[in-house]
């Protein structure tokens, strides 16, 4: 260890937390006790921390403290579960059987996040084994979905990209397995698996160890020319590297990652570097081995300090680079030339891989699946899945692709879409785009709407394009509800962060392509504030604009440059 990393990892500064994670038996702690006590919905501090590497959280419905209060009861807890699906991809069997287990047993809403999964709301205590347990029968887990490890593994979803797309699609599983947890904490907790004795060691991980990491660890795999999983907001971000039609491997970037604490000026979001390329037989053992240097060095003391992206700046990137080449046993390679990023945008419509299969990507607002205002998407979903002629895949933009398409069955398709108001021509692309977390009313952090908003605030900007007569393209528009970026707002173009209600940071001059943080341009600014900025500014892109410039890069040259 360096000095620099003992000053800062004394056991006796560690946060709680790490407590908790080494007492806990291989993420035992008392969890099943927890789940059956019903004399309360909720569940104790070492319990909320627990749970989440097993893929949940507690919430309660924030709209409805108020009223519970006056009541005198408890507030309305339920949790919510996230799943672990690698690259996003199910089948149609197992969408259906998640819809009705959601419909059975959570809020009946599916939510497709903007880590290509899927999340539960509103599971009520007495109701989570039986949800797991659902999971379980469909072949999926929510392992590690959540908590101070490995988390979804995202892969670029759009087949268009590359000869070689479903081969490197194939790595979101394979890192994801290579690094998940060796604990059977889950089978024991959720799904009455064979319990550990008491007098028994607990299984060994010689990645976690019985500390797991300091912090949430993110991996992320983009095929160029297209961006849409934002690899260089993840502690791994990992590009595919072709020759012609051929596989090579990665360029490996480190230590991307956006969430911020207001006010605490230690705390910022950081774009990944690139450290070089690695064959793709090198890229399991380089990503455990990147997860093992950050186990060893970073923080333990201050967990709002201890993503990768801080533990690199505070040890300098050659320092931890030459830690994860002793470990590995190699020397990385230079990066190799790829394609530029073009768009991060989901490849709406109908397109086509290399095999001649076909895909359709279909817009979810806020990756809400429900059916609203005419556009029936929850609906046309069921109708598809049982007709079951294709997968599904989530989408790092939060919506959904209907995969593995034959010739034969695309008018089958179109006929569903159309018939449930499913429909992309007609809609204006900065909305397609436009991303928005959860936020309100179940997120406990949220200081702001989020995906509430995002509707009536796109509309706004959709307004303003037009009047200023520049509706020919979008303007990557993203809300957050609190700084943490979920929503991933610190590379749009617009880029909304919640500060209280109704008042959110206005973060500007993010680029299309998603290779350039935003620069904070208003600190707390409420809509009539922000509308007329972007009212200003739209209206000198639409006379200044130098080619094909796009708003953002407007934004920066004019604002910030
Ligand atoms: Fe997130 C915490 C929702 C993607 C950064 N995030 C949360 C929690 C669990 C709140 C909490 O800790 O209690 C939110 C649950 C809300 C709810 O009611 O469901 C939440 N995050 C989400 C999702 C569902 C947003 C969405 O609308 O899609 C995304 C789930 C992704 C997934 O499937 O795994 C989600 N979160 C992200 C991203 C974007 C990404 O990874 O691509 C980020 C920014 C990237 C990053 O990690 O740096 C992100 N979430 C955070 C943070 C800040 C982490 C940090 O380094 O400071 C927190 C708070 C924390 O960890 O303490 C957080
Ligand atoms: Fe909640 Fe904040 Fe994440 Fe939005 S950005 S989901 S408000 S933690």
């Amino acid at each position: 260890m360096t000095e620099m990393t003992e000053k800062i990892n004394r056991p006796e500064n560690f946060s709680e937390v790490e407590g908790m994670k080494t007492a806990s038996r291989g993420l035992r702690g008392d969890l099943s006790d927890q789940m059956e006590n019903r004399v309360t919905g909720n569940v104790n501090e070492e319990g909320k921390q627990l749970i989440k590497f097993h893929g949940a959280y507690i919430q309660d419905n924030r709209d409805r403290r108020a009223e519970r209060d006056a009541k005198k009861l408890e507030w309305a807890y339920s949790f919510m579960i996230r799943l672990r699906i690698p690259g996003g991809d199910v089948s149609a069997q197992q969408w259906l059987g998640l819809q009705e287990s959601c419909n059975n047993k959570a809020s009946g809403v599916i939510k497709i996040t903007t880590r290509q999964t899927v999340q539960f709301h509103g599971v009520v205590k007495a109701r989570m084994k039986p949800t797991m347990k659902d999971f379980d029968a469909l072949g999926l887990d929510a392992i590690s979905a959540c908590g101070d490890v490995n988390r979804n593994v995202m892969t670029g979803s759009n087949p268009a990209t590359a000869r070689f797309h479903a081969e490197v699609h194939k790595y979101a599983q394979k890192i994801s397995d290579h690094l998940l947890p060796q604990t059977k904490a889950y089978s024991e907790v959720w799904l009455d698996g064979e319990k550990l004795p008491d007098e028994c060691e607990t299984e060994a991980d010689p990645l976690y160890q019985n500390r797991y990491l300091p912090r949430k660890f993110k991996i992320a795999v983009a095929i160029p020319p297209h961006n849409d999983v934002d690899v260089f907001m993840n502690d791994v971000g990992l590009i595919a590297v072709g020759e012609g039609k051929n596989f090579k491997g990665f360029n490996v970037a480190i230590g991307g990652g956006l969430g911020v604490t207001h006010g605490n000026e230690k705390t910022y979001p950081r774009r990944s570097d690139i450290i070089g390329f690695v064959t793709k037989d090198k890229v399991l053992d380089t990503c455990w081995q990147i997860a093992a240097v950050q186990r060893d060095y970073g923080n333990r003391e201050d967990r709002k300090l201890a993503r990768l992206k801080y533990t690199l700046d505070r040890l300098g990137l050659n320092f931890f680079v030459g830690e994860l080449e002793k470990r590995l046993g190699f020397k990385m390679e230079p990066a190799r030339n790829i394609p530029a990023f073009t768009h991060r945008g989901d490849a709406f419509g109908w397109v086509q891989d290399y095999k001649g299969l076909w895909y359709y990507t279909a817009f979810v607002e806020s990756g809400r699946v429900i059916d609203e205002n005419s556009y029936n998407i929850k609906s046309a979903m069921k109708e598809i899945a049982e007709a079951d002629f294709c997968g599904f895949r989530f989408t790092g933009n939060q919506n959904v692709m209907f995969t593995y398409i034959e010739e034969i069955d695309k008018n089958k398709l179109d006929k569903i879409l159309s018939r449930h108001g499913i429909t992309i021509e007609t809609m204006n692309p900065t909305r397609r785009e436009a991303i928005a977390c959860v936020a309100l009313p179940t997120c406990p952090l949220a200081l702001a709407e989020g995906q509430r908003y995002l509707p009536e605030f796109v509309t706004m900007v959709e307004t303003l394009q037009g009047k200023h007569g520049i509706l020919d393209r979008p303007i990557t528009t993203r809300i957050t509800g609190c700084p943490n970026g979920c929503g991933r707002s610190y590379l749009a173009e617009i880029g909304l962060v919640g500060k209280n209600p109704g008042k959110y940071v206005l973060r500007l001059g993010g680029d299309y392509e998603g290779e350039r943080l935003n620069t904070v341009y208003l600190e707390e600014a409420d809509e009539t504030e922000i509308l007329s900025v972007l009212d200003e500014l739209m209206g000198k892109y639409a006379n200044d604009r130098q080619g094909t410039e796009s708003f953002g890069d407007y934004a920066q040259r004019t604002l910030f440059d």
